[in-house]
């Protein structure tokens, strides 16, 4: 596999069943006889690999039972009503620490029970099979949750926590989704999503529905089998949600982010393309499909890996489920958000993807140029786009510039030549991709209640995870430099930010140690804009890797190697990079998450993301709107954001102006094909990429501080996600590589914050407010004083509370007992009245 498995698996779990067996006495589960642990694996077989495979998750007569949340509702809550907390939230358990903590989640995953709290941050284990929790019986349980431990931890809680917190202060939420790649976040964030349009109304109809239902197709678009995940996202997606002022959804927006376009190209080992080709050539009836000129699919070069030379399908069960997504990709596309002109310019677009990959070239041989070896490639190519062919031959050979006022044409060399051939694959592939999700937006939105009352909004971050695979490159980097952004934010809310809050209230605190990454930030990025204002340094001037990249980028002379001897030289905060003797192309960086070897090969190329100006200006002129208009953005194409300005025209056909050269084609050209007008020929304004001409890496880090702003403006939940095994298999754990997610992750250090902290918060006015009843006497404004002796008369213990300078800080169960006495006096107050009005009738 391509994945570097033997960091994992290799060598023996780190830890002993001796150790589990040990600690495992120290922990409580409800019903649970300690005898039991005494034969700590009951029931798994591990093949010494660290990975233990459960026989069937269903326990043993007899055997320590964990209730599983599968059951009746009425059941689980009957169950919950006499747990005891340290069940299902880890900060509550009675012996902390990293051993009995992967034991606890061990347990109740062997038992189907995926997710635990720790405090209020929820870990959820993929369980790689259909679990029978997320129906509507568990959206109707989830909805209004009065006191989080009720019931056992549920992603809905934390959806139901978000619109209710925003609700009650109309402040913005955000969900961040974490974990490495195919833990789990795509999944979990679908279910945020519908059980946030179960638990509230909607201004639009059918909009929950759209929401929903616009997934299969991102996925189409957007995502790819990978070594780590069948499924895996290439493209990291902020889904925003917005509310009116009643808490009704009026509207969602999907922001995309990083889509990895080099996978149009170029696929790894045992990897596949986006999945639409699959869906196309599965689905597609024969006829169709030549209606795009598109017949076998092998005879595609970026559809084959080097270990997929001769077949597409893996077998009829593949191609049957190809075939199923293309039918359900098609249906939303039609029902949802495309018109049939659109839709056929889409496929034109891919087959355009397909067959400009295939141009292929060959050296001249009196010059250093090159020839295309076989035209019809490019034929089909200029007839799919409507751009004219003998200029497409042109542009695809020679590179034209503008030297005093006159076209110079420079030779490409077979390198230039290849690679800008590859660059207008993955633009019309990029553009496509942000056009689509546009488009879909634009279907997303409530328009009637545009002008209604200013909202709120809860967001859902689904960032494609940390990835160690055996090649990374540029992509990778990207990726993980985003994922350390993000366990940045987390570790800042979590700890720095909290531990901060309760010294400046002079609250007594043991400090908690954690492991911060924002070295690793810097030599990335330097300038820090994650760092909580204060603690700002001036790292933007500091060498970074970044900075240099874009530098070396400039030069026409600098190559990959001498990038990586640059990196080397003059990283000033270089404890986490590291080149590799005897390969000047390799280089490794001690991520948060772990240690990642890259290649610096094509580094300084897919930086410049150039497209040939004359292959832009070329496109611009397609008699098919469309596609005119996805190359008359005014951004150049990066790929990072694909928020361009220009307004997308709907696509004025399919856009054939050329004669079927395929007899097959007839049947449908009939119908479909238009005469379309031409255009005038005038240069689109503001169009020469090389004015804007802007690096992948400078997009990148613009697009992740907006990201982050986005974040730092709103009340932050937390979804962690981690992955049992490295083969996407049911009922197998790793020990060893659970338990490195939970030591990057921090969750032995949330555990201890979240048990040693006070999460409810409130100014001595509101907390005055709310529970009055508690107070003896009234006061006008009260002290902190005045709260303690309420909190004390009221019978509650010290360990409960803490008085700060402006606030009372309480554990979570003394509010939620406050909160309920409060209700409870509030009914009988309620009742009284309504027995008095009876009364006097
Ligand atoms: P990811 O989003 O975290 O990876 P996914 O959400 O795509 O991972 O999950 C990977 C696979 O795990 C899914 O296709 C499901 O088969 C399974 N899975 C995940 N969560 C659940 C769940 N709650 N219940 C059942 N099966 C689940 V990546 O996108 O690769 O970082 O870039
Ligand atoms: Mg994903």
């Amino acid at each position: 596999a391509k994945l570097d498995s033997s960091k994992h698996d290799a060598d023996s779990d780190a830890i002993s069943l001796t150790q589990i067996a040990t600690t495992a006495k120290n922990v409580r589960f409800r019903n649970e006889p300690a005898a039991d642990y005494d034969d700590p694996e009951p029931d798994y077989d591990s093949d010494g690999a660290g990975n233990h495979r459960y026989n069937g998750a269903r326990p043993k007569h007899g055997v320590a039972v964990l209730p599983a949340l599968p059951g009746s509702a009425a059941g689980n809550l009957r169950q919950t009503a006499r747990s005891a907390d340290t069940e299902h939230d880890l900060s509550a358990m009675e012996n902390l620490n990293e051993v009995s903590i992967l034991h606890v989640l061990k347990e109740r995953f062997k038992h189907d029970v995926i997710q635990t709290y720790i405090g209020d941050v929820l870990i959820v284990v993929n369980p790689y099979k259909k679990l029978d929790f997320y129906g509507d019986r568990y959206h109707e349980m989830y909805k209004f949750v009065n006191k989080r431990t009720d019931l056992e931890p549920h992603i809905y809680w934390t959806v139901d926590h978000a619109y209710r917190q925003m609700t009650d202060t109309t402040k913005n939420q955000v969900i961040l989704i974490s974990g490495e790649s195919g833990a789990g976040k795509t999944e979990s964030t679908k279910l945020v999503v519908k059980h946030l349009t179960h638990i509230c109304q909607s201004t639009m109809s059918n909009l929950h529905d759209r929401i929903v239902k616009v997934n299969p197709l991102l996925e189409a678009f957007g995502n790819a089998q990978t070594v780590m995940n069948q499924n895996s996202s290439r493209f990291g997606k902020f889904v925003e949600l917005n509310f009116n002022a009643s808490g009704h959804m009026k509207g969602a927006c999907i922001h995309d982010y990083l889509l990895e376009k080099s996978r149009v190209v170029h696929i790894g080992p045992h990897e596949r393309n986006f999945h639409v080709f699959y869906y196309m050539f599965a689905g597609m009836p024969a006829e169709t499909l030549r209606y795009y000129y598109l017949e076998d699919p092998m005879a595609h070069r970026i559809l084959k890996s080097d270990h997929n030379q001769k077949r597409m399908f893996y077998d009829e069960s593949d191609r049957k489920l190809c075939k199923q997504k293309f039918e359900e990709m098609e249906e939303i596309m039609g029902k949802v958000a495309f018109t049939k002109d659109d839709i056929s310019t889409i496929y034109m677009c891919l087959a355009a993807v397909l067959y400009i990959t295939n141009v292929e070239f060959q050296p001249e041989d009196d010059n250093d140029g090159v020839t295309i070896v076989d035209d019809f490639p490019v034929n089909y190519v200029s007839d799919l786009l409507t751009i004219d062919v003998d200029k497409l031959k042109t542009s695809l050979m020679c590179r034209t510039s503008v030297i005093n006022e006159e076209d110079v044409i420079a030779l490409k060399t077979m390198e230039q030549a290849n690679d800008e051939r590859d660059a207008v694959a993955k633009a019309l592939y990029s553009r496509l991709f942000g056009w689509i999700v546009r488009q879909v937006n634009s279907k997303l939105v409530d328009s009637s209640s545009a002008s209604a009352t200013t909202s709120n909004s809860i967001g859902i971050l689904d960032l494609s995870g940390f990835e160690n695979f055996v090649d990374n490159s540029f992509e990778q980097l990207c990726i993980n430099v985003a994922n350390e952004k993000l366990q940045y934010f987390f570790n800042t809310f979590i700890f720095a930010t909290e531990q901060a809050i309760y010294a400046e209230e002079g609250i007594d605190w043991s400090h908690i140690e954690f492991q911060n990454n924002e070295d690793i930030l810097r030599l990335f990025l330097g300038d820090d804009d994650t760092a909580p204002s204060g603690s700002k340094r001036s790292f933007r001037r500091l060498p970074n890797m970044f900075t240099i990249l874009d530098d070396e980028s400039k030069s026409p002379q600098t190559t990959d190697s001498s990038l990586v001897r640059n990196w080397s030289n003059n990283l000033s905060d270089a404890q986490n990079f590291k080149s590799v003797s005897g390969d000047e192309l390799a280089f490794v960086i001690t991520h948060f998450a772990d240690e990642v070897t890259y290649s610096a090969n094509n580094f300084l190329e897919k930086n410049r993301d150039r497209l040939g100006a004359n292959l832009v200006s070329l496109l611009q002129k397609s008699e098919n709107d469309f596609i005119k208009d996805l190359f008359s953005a005014e951004l150049a194409d990066t790929g990072v954001l694909s928020r361009t300005k220009s307004k997308i025209r709907k696509s004025t056909g399919c856009g054939l102006g050329m004669k079927s050269r395929k007899s097959g084609r007839g049947s449908v050209t009939g119908e479909t094909v238009r005469k379309l007008k031409t255009r005038g020929k005038h240069q689109m304004p503001g169009t020469s990429l090389h004015k804007v001409q802007t690096t992948a890496s400078q997009y990148f880090k613009k697009s992740l501080e907006e990201l982050m702003r986005k974040m730092r403006t709103a009340d932050p939940l937390f979804v962690r996600c981690i992955k049992p095994n490295l083969d996407q298999e049911r009922d197998m754990w790793s020990d060893k590589l659970v338990q490195r997610q939970l030591q990057y992750s921090g969750v032995l250090q949330i555990a201890k914050i979240a048990r040693l902290g006070y999460p409810v918060r409130m100014s001595f006015c509101v907390f005055y407010k709310r529970f009055a009843m508690i107070f003896q006497e009234r006061v006008p404004m009260p002290s902190g004083d005045a709260c303690r002796k309420a909190l004390k008369a009221a019978g509650i213990s010290d360990e409960k509370f803490a008085i700060g300078k402006t606030k009372v800080f309480m554990k979570e169960d003394l509010a939620d007992h406050l909160r309920l006495a409060t209700l409870g006096r509030a009914s009988v107050c309620l009742q009284r009245a309504i027995r008095g009005h009876v009364a006097r009738r």
